[in-house]
C-alpha cells in the first residue's frame, strides 16, 4: 500500500511520500468516512471531514505524482511527452492530433499511470485528470464563476445569493485564484495570442473578459523575467504543470493531510460499491501497479460514503451498482443528464501581420462573452498553441448553450458503461461556435484552420470534450445537498452533480456545491 501523509503540522504545500511498502499490518481496511477519487469533489470531501475530526480515507485510482523523473522533473511538458503523459497508452492522444496535417504531435510512449486520461465512448471522448489531485494535475487553471442566472437557471432548487455570497468565494479563496497584472498582459509577448484574438473579437463587435487563474502569476512574471523555472512559460498544461500552478494536492489536499485525520491510497480503483447489512458501504477496489497489474484487490468498509470520481468515474460506480443489483434503490436518473458543457474546439488562421507569437502562456487569461446573445449564446476561451514557433493560429475551446444530454448504460458483457451521445449532439454545438467564428472570420477576413484535428480536414474538434458533466444529476439522482436518493450516508460531491452544462469552465461550480454539500451534512447527518 502507498499511504500518504504529511509531517506533523498542518496547512502543510507539499505532501511527502511515506511508504510504497507492501500491505502493512495496521493497513486501514475501514475508516468512517471513505472518498472515492481526490479530484475538486473528492478534495472538498476529505477537507471538510477531516477538519471534523473524522477519519477519512480517500482512494485514488491514479499516482502521487510527487517524484521527480530522470530529467529532475515530476511532469513531463506538452513538447516532450514521454511516458508520464497519459494513462496507460502507447502512444499519447493530444487534443491537437496536427499541425499542417502532420502526424507531429503525438509521441510513442511506454504505457504508464501517467497524469492524462482520454476515455473513450462511441461518439465522444472525454479528457481526465488521473492522480492525487485529479483534472487539477492536467488542467488550464481558468476559475471561472458561473453568472448568476445561469447558475440559477441549472440550479433552481439551490439557494443562488447562498452559493453567491458563501461558497463561490469561499470556492475561490481556498483554491488560490488570482488574476493576471492587467499592465503586463498588455506588454508581454506570451499573451500576444490572447491580444490578437481580442483584436478580432472586437472587430467583430464582440466583448473579450479577463478570466481567473489559480496558476500563481507573479510566479509566471518571475518566469518571463527568467528568474525562476518555467512551467507554464515552458510547453507545460495538460500533462501536469512543475511549478506555478496551485492544483488541489497544493490546497485542499494539503490541508486535508494536515488535519492528521485523512489518508490517502493511490493507485486503487475501486470497482464495486455494496451496502452491508448493518447498513455500512463495503467497497472492492483493484490496487495496480506501474504495468497497469492488478496486484492485490481490497477491501474497504465505511459508515459514510462519498463520491467524488468525477462525472464519468461516479456515474460509472453508480450505474454499475444499480444494475448489477448491489444497489437496486437507485432511481433512473442515476446516469442520466450528461453533457459536454457544449465543448468544440476550433482554429482560425490569422492574416501574416497578426501574429499570435511564438511564445505563448500555457495557462488562458481571457475569453469572448456571448453568452448574453440569446439566439447563440457562446462562452468562448481563447486558448494558447504554445508550440515555440509562430503559428499565426487562434486557437479557441468554445462553450456553447448545447441542450442535449445523454445516459449511461451498464453493458453486462463488459462490466463497464457506454455512453448514449451521439454524433448529432456534437452537431449542435459545433453549429453554435459556427454561427460565432463565422461572424469573426467575416468581420477580419479570415478563414478556419483544417489542419489541426487529424488528417480528414476537421475545422471543430465535435470528438472530445474538457468539461464532462452530469451523470448524477443534484436534485434528481440526489437530493439538493447531493445525498443519493434510495439510500442514506451515501454522496455525490463532484461534477456528476452539474445537469450538463454551466456555461463557463466548471471547476469552480463543482467545488462550491462540494462547500455547500459539505457544510449541511457534517452539521445534519455525521451528529452523534
Ligand atoms: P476530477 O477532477 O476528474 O477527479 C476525479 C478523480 O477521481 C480523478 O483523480 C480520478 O482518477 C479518480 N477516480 C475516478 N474513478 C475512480 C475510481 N473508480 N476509483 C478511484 N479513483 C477514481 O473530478 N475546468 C476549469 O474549470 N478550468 C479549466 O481551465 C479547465 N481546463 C481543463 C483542461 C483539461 C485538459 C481537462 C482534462 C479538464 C479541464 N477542466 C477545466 C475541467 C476540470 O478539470 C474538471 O471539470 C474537474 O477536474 C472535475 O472535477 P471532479 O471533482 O468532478
Amino acid at each position: 500500500m502507498i499511504a500518504l501523509q504529511t509531517a506533523a503540522t498542518a496547512g502543510l504545500t507539499r505532501i511527502g511520500l511515506q511508504s510504497d511498502h507492501a500491505a502493512e499490518p495496521d493497513a486501514v481496511d475501514s475508516a468512517p468516512a471513505i472518498v472515492v477519487g481526490s479530484g475538486y469533489g473528492g478534495a472538498v470531501a476529505a477537507l471538510r471531514l477531516g477538519q471534523a475530526g473524522i477519519r477519512t480515507l480517500v482512494l485514488e485510482m491514479g499516482r502521487l505524482w510527487n517524484t521527480p523523473g530522470s530529467d529532475g522533473k515530476i511532469f513531463c511538458s506538452t513538447a516532450a511527452p514521454d511516458q508520464r503523459s497519459m494513462w496507460f497508452r502507447n502512444r499519447t492522444e493530444a487534443p491537437l492530433a496536427s499541425f499542417l496535417w502532420l502526424d507531429v504531435v503525438n509521441k510513442d510512449i511506454t504505457p504508464y499511470p501517467g497524469a492524462l486520461d482520454r476515455v473513450h465512448f462511441d461518439n465522444m471522448s472525454v479528457y481526465v485528470g488521473r492522480g492525487v489531485g485529479g483534472g487539477s494535475l492536467v488542467n488550464g487553471g481558468m476559475a471561472v464563476t458561473p453568472l448568476q442566472s445561469y447558475f440559477t437557471e441549472q440550479f433552481p432548487t439551490v439557494d443562488a445569493s447562498e452559493m453567491y455570497n458563501t461558497y463561490f468565494p469561499r470556492a475561490r479563496s481556498m483554491l488560490g485564484v488570482n488574476t493576471v497584472d492587467p499592465t503586463w498582459f498588455e506588454s508581454t509577448e506570451w499573451y500576444q495570442f490572447a491580444r490578437t484574438s481580442r483584436k478580432a473579437a472586437a472587430n467583430t463587435g464582440l466583448k473579450t473578459t479577463f478570466v481567473p487563474n489559480v496558476y500563481d502569476f507573479d510566479y509566471m512574471q518571475r518566469e518571463a523575467a527568467g528568474t525562476a523555472t518555467r512551467s507554464a512559460l515552458g510547453q507545460e498544461v495538460i500533462y501536469g504543470n512543475n511549478y506555478g500552478k496551485r492544483s488541489l494536492d497544493k490546497t485542499y489536499l494539503a490541508s486535508a493531510l494536515g488535519t492528521g485525520n485523512v489518508t490517502i491510497n493511490t493507485l486503487e480503483k475501486v470497482k464495486a460499491v455494496s451496502r452491508a447489512g448493518d447498513g455500512s458501504w463495503t467497497l472492492t477496489a483493484d490496487r495496480i501497479d506501474n504495468t497497469g497489474a492488478v496486484v492485490e484487490t481490497k477491501q474497504y468498509s465505511c459508515t459514510y460514503l462519498f463520491l467524488g470520481g468525477g462525472s464519468l468515474g461516479t456515474t460509472e460506480l453508480l450505474v454499475r451498482a444499480r444494475d448489477t443489483g448491489a444497489l437496486p434503490a437507485l432511481n433512473s436518473s442515476v446516469g442520466a443528464g450528461w453533457g459536454t458543457n457544449g465543448n468544440t474546439m476550433l482554429g482560425r488562421a490569422n492574416h501574416i501581420w497578426d501574429t499570435t507569437g511564438a511564445n505563448q502562456s500555457t495557462m488562458p487569461v481571457m475569453g469572448i462573452d456571448d453568452w448574453a446573445n440569446t439566439d447563440n449564446p457562446v462562452f468562448a476561451e481563447i486558448a494558447p498553441l504554445p508550440i515555440g514557433f509562430e503559428t499565426w493560429v487562434s486557437l479557441y475551446l468554445a462553450i456553447t448553450k448545447n441542450p442535449e444530454r445523454a445516459s449511461f448504460t451498464y453493458d453486462s458483457s463488459t462490466g463497464s458503461v457506454k455512453l448514449g451521445w451521439s454524433a448529432a449532439q456534437s452537431a449542435v454545438s459545433v453549429a453554435m461556435a459556427k454561427k460565432l467564428f463565422d461572424r469573426i472570420n467575416s468581420a477580419n477576413a479570415t478563414i478556419y484552420r483544417y489542419d489541426l484535428f487529424g488528417s480528414s480536414s476537421k475545422i471543430f474538434a465535435d470528438d472530445f470534450c474538457y468539461h464532462p458533466l452530469g451523470g448524477c444529476v443534484l436534485g434528481k439522482a440526489t437530493d439538493n445537498y447531493g445525498r443519493v436518493k434510495g439510500y442514506s450516508k451515501l454522496y455525490v460531491t463532484d461534477g456528476s452533480l452539474v445537469p450538463g452544462s454551466i456555461g463557463v469552465n466548471p471547476f469552480v461550480t463543482i467545488t462550491a456545491l462540494a462547500e455547500r454539500t459539505m457544510a449541511r451534512v457534517l452539521v445534519e447527518d455525521t451528529a452523534p
